[in-house]
């Protein structure tokens, strides 16, 4: 069965005035849906035909980078939206907020090292907040890869990623990725990342 774009959970404009409406028609419907097409077109007619999508991510490394790069990008685009919500930011709750506490001292200094990892990421790519094996990491991967991936640096289980490539911000923050990375906590969908370290545990 092909790949598909999922839906927005919610309206384009949503997530203003964080994040522009343009800025998430164009992101969502071309920028993922070329993903979408693209891995579409490499997978069909080959052994990776009818695979699915996490199957694919995980052997990132043994599989031709056009399937890598948009299979990544159709992942993480689709972990990406979920991820938020409009009138959504506030801080993580119960477990995850414990951890957070535990292992970067407190809810600040976690944003601060997520952040120093989203603006240190040359060109394109994603910062991450990862489980593994019970602790919290900070990471970031280049291009459409991600931690689950066998190739990543860190590997774990995704909670929560932040897509710093130019496409998810400039219309509106241009050359300030620092600036789009601090409205971004205004737009985390807390419960949703909360379930996920649940989950994980
Ligand atoms: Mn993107």
């Amino acid at each position: 069965m092909a790949f598909t774009l999922p839906p927005l959970p919610y309206a384009p404009d949503a997530l203003e005035p964080h994040i522009d409406t343009k800025t998430m028609e164009i992101h969502h419907g071309k920028h993922h849906q070329a993903y979408v097409d693209n891995l579409n077109k490499a997978v069909t007619g080959t052994s990776n035909e009818g695979k699915s999508l996490e199957e694919l991510v995980q052997k990132a490394g043994t599989i031709s980078p056009v399937v890598r790069n948009n299979g990544g990008g159709h992942w993480n685009h689709s972990f990406f939206w979920v991820s938020l919500a409009a009138g959504a930011g506030g801080a993580p709750k119960g477990k995850l907020a414990e951890s957070i506490a535990a292992e970067f001292g407190s809810f600040d200094a976690l944003k601060e090292k997520l952040a120093q990892a989203a603006i240190s990421r040359f060109g394109s790519g994603w910062a991450w907040l990862v489980e593994q094996d019970g602790k919290l990491i900070i990471s970031s991967t280049p291009n459409q890869d991600n931690p689950l991936m066998d190739v990543a640096d860190v590997k774990g289980t995704p909670l929560l990623g932040v897509d710093v490539w130019e496409h998810a911000y400039y219309l509106k923050y241009q050359n300030r990725r620092a600036d789009y990375l601090a409205a971004f906590w205004n737009v985390i969908n807390w419960d949703t990342i909360n379930k996920r370290y649940e989950e994980a545990l």
